[in-house]
Formats: structure tokens, sequence, C-alpha cells
């Protein structure tokens, strides 16, 4: 008989959904002094883009272990913060809502309301008092208020730069929006492109973003691919002279040790000694030319191993090895990045790949010379560039700058945040490398806020990347509705409430959403806006799901499974222990229908264990009826299982604690009739797991609280310990025998049994023992 999960669990989330998981911001309290450590927990999910497709199962596996912690830590008696919002500017968003012809807000509406709904049949404990959305006005007036600090401290600015332009989704888009030349959203081929764009300068921040990273409880992958993209490398800049033009060239290079192996040198074709010596440049239009066909390519494609080297020698210009006073000519060539280092490089082709293969394509020589004592004072450069933050597209956060012909750029004064999103008839994008927003005249003009002349609003917006920079902190300022003006007003919530003690999300984020919150908590700390050096403490990744087809789950490839169904099909609860009960939270595994089968029943079992009704009578009349080695067996057993489940949902092994929650299943269906506190126990183990059967089946048991409201178990550290174990006797290396002995005996003690054990001693008699070898609770080896 399947249990009715449909009402058990519509009924509870109706209770949670009145009660609410409220827990105020107004500072700590610890419910129970009987646990030690720390009274706070904020754990924290990364918000989701409501989608028009719904949520699929792979995007639960975070938000089901994020609520186990929740869940768990509220029983241990902290004060837990478990919020949820939207994040809901963007690409995804705008893209649907022109596919489906209507207008993003309207869009984005409909699908929040979708997706907490989804979120809701899950049953998780969020704090929906604490909701946030990026997209509402009381808001972004925020996000705006931060870049406004930005620019006044100088960290935003405005320049013409080569960018990425996508030609689908007509958009700049930043570095970390690229993978092997393509858009992450839409996979078509990046252009290059130079327009005058908004710019972070997050390059301020590398030495500290790549510092801080040291105290993190981070993933090693995820703090590896930080350091990857910050990419510091320690150097030496060595200046060549051009005597006849009068001018240098500054080299970076990590190996000034192979200066006396430089055949030529190598510019970018950005370099600015090409312009500034255009009429010494013998064949000037040739390298114009060349210049002009580089300027089209993205820097993974110039970079590419397997491409064939290309370049121009600049003619005319000849410079001088400062070590051995050699003349050596001068080439521009694509495979030396203008933003790099210099900007230019000795080519070593002796000792360096890319060189040699240059050097071979044109003729240059290459010489064989020995390694040179060099000591030049090191240069640090980063690969880490400023972040390109203006998007040509509707539907982000309007950039707070008014431009004035006469007075420049000017901040939108704070008192008129926020700058709201103007209604457009479309919203689609111009493709002009201009905003949608440009068209609106009655927008686009307003009053210069300093001298009161006409002037035009900013047109560009804000890249999605925006609005998640800071919204940890959205939740801890007492809801949307509340929002008070200035960030002050939170100083004590913050201080409370900061770090994020655990942060769950994917490993995609490492060099994007990852780095730039961090950036802008280090800023908001620098203007004192923020008690902490870094945003979040504690980041786990959870594994991916992949499809039946073995690739990752994804609406393009159509293998995704919808959560909505399989929890209709086979409730919440079989869906969140079945995801959990896979594997290793953060390895990827294969979805399978099977295996969820496989859990229902497992649930079933539970429901029928402890339900009076299918089974009476639980916690019957007499418990004294089974014999008594059986009880202190299952006693035991309970404590242990207390133990594993404790230690594993603390260490994030979800899946080894269903099984140790199994096992005892398995023993407490032999015994029927235990104490009725022994079933207690087992509900609140089970509670993070299945939280509408646990309640369910607590309420059948005449309890009436919540089991939020519950404390967790504890156990006997007594009765684990003088657990019996099973001890193999070896003489030289063979075995001779096994003996049982309480467990955690030390050396003495085993030996001391051994020699009282008849069929063991004889072995030894007589012998001298050389050596012992011995193996907690496992092994003792006599060596005679
Ligand atoms: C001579 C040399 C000899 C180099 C040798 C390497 C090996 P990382 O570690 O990535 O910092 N380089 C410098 N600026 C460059 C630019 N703008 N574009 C492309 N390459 C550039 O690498 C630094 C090394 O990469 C530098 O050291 C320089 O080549 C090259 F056996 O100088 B080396
Ligand atoms: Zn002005």
């Amino acid at each position: 008989m399947r249990y009715d999960f449909k009402k058990i669990e519509k009924k509870w989330q109706k209770i949670w959904a009145a009660k609410g998981h409220k827990q105020s911001c107004e500072g700590p309290i610890l419910r129970s002094s009987s646990f030690g450590g720390q009274r706070k927990k904020y754990v924290l999910d990364m918000f989701p883009y409501p989608s028009g497709s719904g949520l699929h199962v792979g995007h639960l596996v975070g938000y089901v272990g994020s609520d186990i912690i929740s869940r768990f830590y509220r029983m241990k008696g902290c004060q837990i913060l478990h919020p949820m919002g939207w994040d809901a500017f963007g690409l995804p968003a705008e893209n649907y809502a022109i596919k489906n012809k209507i207008h993003p807000s309207i869009a984005v509406k409909e699908n929040i309301k979708n997706f907490k709904e989804e979120l809701n049949a899950i049953g998780f404990s969020y704090d929906w008092d604490k909701e946030i959305n990026t997209t509402d006005p009381a808001y972004y007036k925020w996000t705006q208020w931060i870049f406004l600090q930005m620019f006044k401290a100088g960290l935003a600015y405005e320049a013409e730069v080569p960018v990425n332009w996508c030609p689908k989704d007509k958009t700049v888009l930043a570095n970390e929006e690229v993978t092997d030349g393509r858009c992450d959203r839409c996979d078509s081929l990046v252009e290059r492109k130079k327009l005058k764009q908004w710019i972070l300068k997050i390059t301020s921040y590398a030495d500290r973003l790549l510092g801080d990273l040291e105290g993190l409880d981070w993933p090693e992958r995820v703090k590896e691919m930080q350091r990857n993209w910050i990419g510091k490398s320690e150097g030496t800049l060595i200046k060549f002279q051009i005597p006849m033009i009068g001018d240098q060239i500054e080299v970076f290079t990590t190996r000034p040790d192979t200066i006396d192996g430089v055949t030529y040198l190598v510019i970018a074709p950005e370099h600015s000694l090409i312009e500034n010596h255009k009429l010494k440049i013998k064949n000037y239009e040739e390298v114009k030319k060349y210049v002009e066909t580089a300027s089209h390519k993205t820097d993974l494609m110039r970079q590419e191993q397997s491409k064939e080297k290309t370049g121009v020698e600049l003619k005319g210009i000849k410079a001088i090895n400062p070590f051995n006073n050699d003349e050596i000519s001068v080439w521009v060539a694509d495979y030396v990045l203008g933003h790099y280092g210099s900007g230019a490089i000795m080519a070593v082709p002796q000792y360096d790949e890319r060189d040699r293969e240059f050097a071979q394509k044109f003729n240059l020589p290459v010489i064989d010379k020995l390694l040179v004592e060099f000591s030049g004072e090191k240069a640090v450069k980063y690969k880490l560039r400023d972040w390109i933050f203006s998007r040509q597209r509707y539907w982000g956060e309007p950039i707070p700058i008014i431009k004035c012909e006469k007075c420049g750029n000017q901040p939108v004064p704070e008192e008129n945040l926020p700058v709201v999103l103007p209604d457009v008839e479309s919203y689609e994008p111009t493709g002009e490398a201009e905003s949608p927003l440009a068209v609106i005249e009655n927008w686009v003009n307003v009053q210069c806020p300093k001298c009161g002349g006409l002037a035009k609003r900013e047109t560009n917006t804000m890249p999605q990347w925006a609005g998640s920079c800071w919204y940890y902190l959205a939740y801890l300022m007492q809801g949307i509705n509340n929002f008070k003006f200035p960030i002050s007003a939170y100083k004590d919530i913050f201080k409370n409430w900061l770090p994020v003690d655990l942060y769950i999300g994917g490993v995609e984020h490492a060099v994007l959403h990852l780095l730039y919150v961090r950036f802008w908590h280090k800023f908001l700390y620098d203007i004192k806006a923020v008690p902490t050096l870094e945003p979040f403490q504690k980041l786990m990744n959870q594994g991916l799901i992949m499809g039946t087809d073995g690739q990752k789950m994804s609406k393009s490839r159509e293998n995704t499974v919808s959560a909505k169904e399989i929890t209709e099909e086979f409730g919440a609860d079989s869906l969140r222990v079945y995801e959990m009960f896979m594997g290793p939270f953060g390895d990827s595994k294969p979805w399978d229908v099977h295996g969820i089968i496989g859990i229902e029943r497992f649930l079933n079992r539970i429901h029928n264990l402890i339900n009076p009704k299918s089974h009476p009578p639980v916690g019957g009349p007499n418990p004294n009826q089974i014999a008594n080695n059986q009880k202190d067996r299952i006693e035991k057993l309970l404590n242990k299982t207390i133990k594993k489940v404790t230690e594993d949902i603390e260490s994030f092994k979800f899946n080894t604690a269903i099984s140790a929650l199994m096992i005892l299943v398995n023993e407490m269906e032999k015994n029927p009739n235990l104490k009725i506190e022994n079933y207690k126990l087992i509900i609140k183990l089970l509670f993070p797991f299945v939280p509408h059967l646990a309640q369910e089946l607590w309420e059948k048991l005449g309890n009436s609280s919540l089991l939020d409201c519950e404390l967790w178990p504890q156990y006997d550290e007594k009765l684990i310990k003088e657990e019996d174990v099973e001890l193999v006797v070896q003489i030289n290396n063979k075995v001779r025998g096994r003996i049982v002995v309480k467990s955690k005996l030390s050396q003495k003690e085993v030996e001391r049994l051994v020699f009282s054990e008849k069929s063991i001693e004889k072995w030894i008699q007589g012998n001298k023992i050389k050596k012992v070898i011995f193996i907690s609770d496992k092994l003792i080896n006599f060596i005679i």
C-alpha cells in the first residue's frame, strides 16, 4: 500500500506556509545551550533565473542539500537564515520574453509565481518574508547606488575598448561570458569590435582577490580556477632601445635568463609604437592592414596553439639587445596580446615554442645560447582584466549616469534613485550597439544635475551579473518593501549575520559570479558598508544530474526530467531522498527512474513501521515481550545511527546518512513493539530528509509540535563505545585465530586477552616475541 503522500505533503506545506520559517534578524538567540559552536547560520542558495520552463530535477540537488542543512541546524538550536529570491534581469529572461511576445516584467512575474510554487512543493523551508527580486526598482535602487559609489571612487570609468560582441544577442559580453570564442548564452562565434563602454576596475583588487582566497573554506578546484583567472605572473620588464627613432620597446618576460638568445622583438597589433612612428615604418600600409585584420579576432583565436603564426616585420626599425648589443628586427604579430604584460615580447626561439614556430615560418635566426644570470627588477602582471560593465539591451538596471556635453559624465543624485527602467514599445535589441532605451526621448533627455543644461541619460544597462553582486546583503534588509536608506541602517544586522556561513551552488560560477561578488564585497568593505573582508566563508558545489543519455541535463538537449512531474508521481520526499542517495553530493550522477521507485518503497516501509493504524500497536503495551538482548541491540544501533547521521550531515555525506537510516529501519522492522522513544528518535533523524512524512508520523504519535522546533537527538557515548569487535590474530603474518573483544582496547589489553586464549597461546608458547603489529579494532600480529 502506498501512503497518501499527496495529501500529507499538501497538508504540511500549507501549515509551514502559514507559520513560515521566520528567522528574525534582530540578533542571534540560541534556543538551547546544550549545543556548542556557532549560534547563527546563514545558509544560502544561489538564486535562480525564473525561466519559463520551470525546474528540472538537476536544479534541485543544491536546494535539497541546503534544506537538509538548514533543518538540521535549526534542530541543533542554531538561528538559521535560509532565504530565497530571483535573479530576474538579463538575457535569459529577456530572450524568453521576446520569443513569447510578452513584456519581460510580465513574463518574469509569471515565472516567479511558477518557480515559487514548484519550490514550495518540494517542502523547502525558505523564509519567504525575505524574498527579493533583482528587477524590483526597490532592489535595483541599491545596485545603482553601489555603482555610483564605485564611480565616485574612480572604479567605474568609460573607455573605448575592443570588446566581445555577440552578433545574435546583439550585445557586448564580458570575457567571463565567452568560452572557446563563443557566447556562453547562444553559442554564436563572438566578434571583436571597438566600442565605448562602462568598465569596472576589478584589476585594482586583483591582489586581494588572490590573497584572500587562502582563508576561505572553498573547494580547492574553485580556488584554483580563480587563481588561474586572476593569473598573477612575476617577471621582469626589459627595455630595448630603438636608436633611429629615439624610442624604446619595453617587454615583459618571465624568463630574463634567456636574454642572450633573443633574436627579434614582437609587439602586439594594438601597440602604440605603430601609430606613433608610422612615418618611420617603411611598410606602414602593410602593417596597418595586418593590424586591421587582427582587430576582428578574439584573444582566444589569437592564442590558439594549432593556428599558423602570422605577422609582419616593421621595416626600417631595429632594436638593440641591452645584454649583448645585437641589432635585431621588430615584428608585429597577433600571438602577442595588447593588454597583457607590456604588449611586447622578446622572442627566444631556442626556448619558447611559439617564438620557434614564428621564427621557422619567417626564417628568423634561432641561436644556441646558454642561459645567463639576470637580476633586473621584478614586475608583477595579472591576466585578469577590467570588467566591461555595459550592455546594449533593455532588460537590465539603467546605469545611473547623466551625460552632459559641458560637464561630462555626472552621477544621478542619490535622492533621485532609482532610475527606473521605462516602458518601451519594442524591447528587442537594435543591433546598432545602442540600447533600445536610446529611442525613448522623454526618458533620455534630462537636465544636467550640475549645470542644469540639457543632457542625456546613459542608455546602456548593467550586465546580468550586477544584481547578484550584493543579493546576500539584501536578504538581511528586512524584506524588499522595507528597504531603508542609507546602507548604514543595517550595520548591526550585517555584523550579526555576515559572512554567509554556507553557500551552495554550481561550479560553473567559479570565475563569473563568484569573482564579481567578491570584488563588490571588498569594495563595500572599503567604504565601510560591510564588516567582513569576504562574503562567503564556506562554499559547496553540488554535482550535476545527467540525463538518461549521460549528458548534462538541459532544455536544449531535450533530456530534462521535470521536477513537477516527478513530485506528482512519487512525492517530494521521495525525490529529496533519491537525489541525496544517488551518490556523493558533489559528484555528477545519471538520473534513473528505478532508483526513485526503490526510495518510494523505502518511505512506505517507514510509514508502515511507525503509523499505528497500519501497524498497531506502536510503542505497544508490552515492550517487555522482546528479548532483552534484542532491545539492547536496537538501542545501540539507534545511538550509532544518531552519531553517523549527525556527522554525515555535518560533512555533506547525505548518501551514507541515508544508508545508515535504511539499516536502522531494517532492524526496527524485525523488532515490533519497541519503546515509543525509539520511534521518536528515528523520526527526528529522518526529518531533514523527509520533512513531510516525518512531521506526519510525529503527529500520529501524538505530538503537536513542529519538528523544526524540536531538538536534534544526542547519542549516548557509552552505548557506542561498548560495542564488540572481532580482532584478527596473526603469528608471523599468518592468521591463527580471531577473538571478540570490546572495541577501542589498547594494545596491552588485547595482548593480555590473547595470552589467556588457549587456542592461540599454544602458537606463541616458548617463543620470544620480536615485534607486535597492532591495528586498533582490527588486527594484532606477533612476529616470533
Ligand atoms: C621570453 C621567454 C622565453 C618567455 C621563454 C617565455 C619562455 P606568463 O607566465 O603567462 O605570464 N609574453 C609576455 N607578454 C605577452 C603578451 N602580451 N602576449 C603574449 N605573450 C606574452 O607568460 C609570460 C611570458 O609570455 C613572457 O616571457 C613572454 O615570453 C610572453 F623561454 O619572454 B617570455
Ligand atoms: Zn552639465
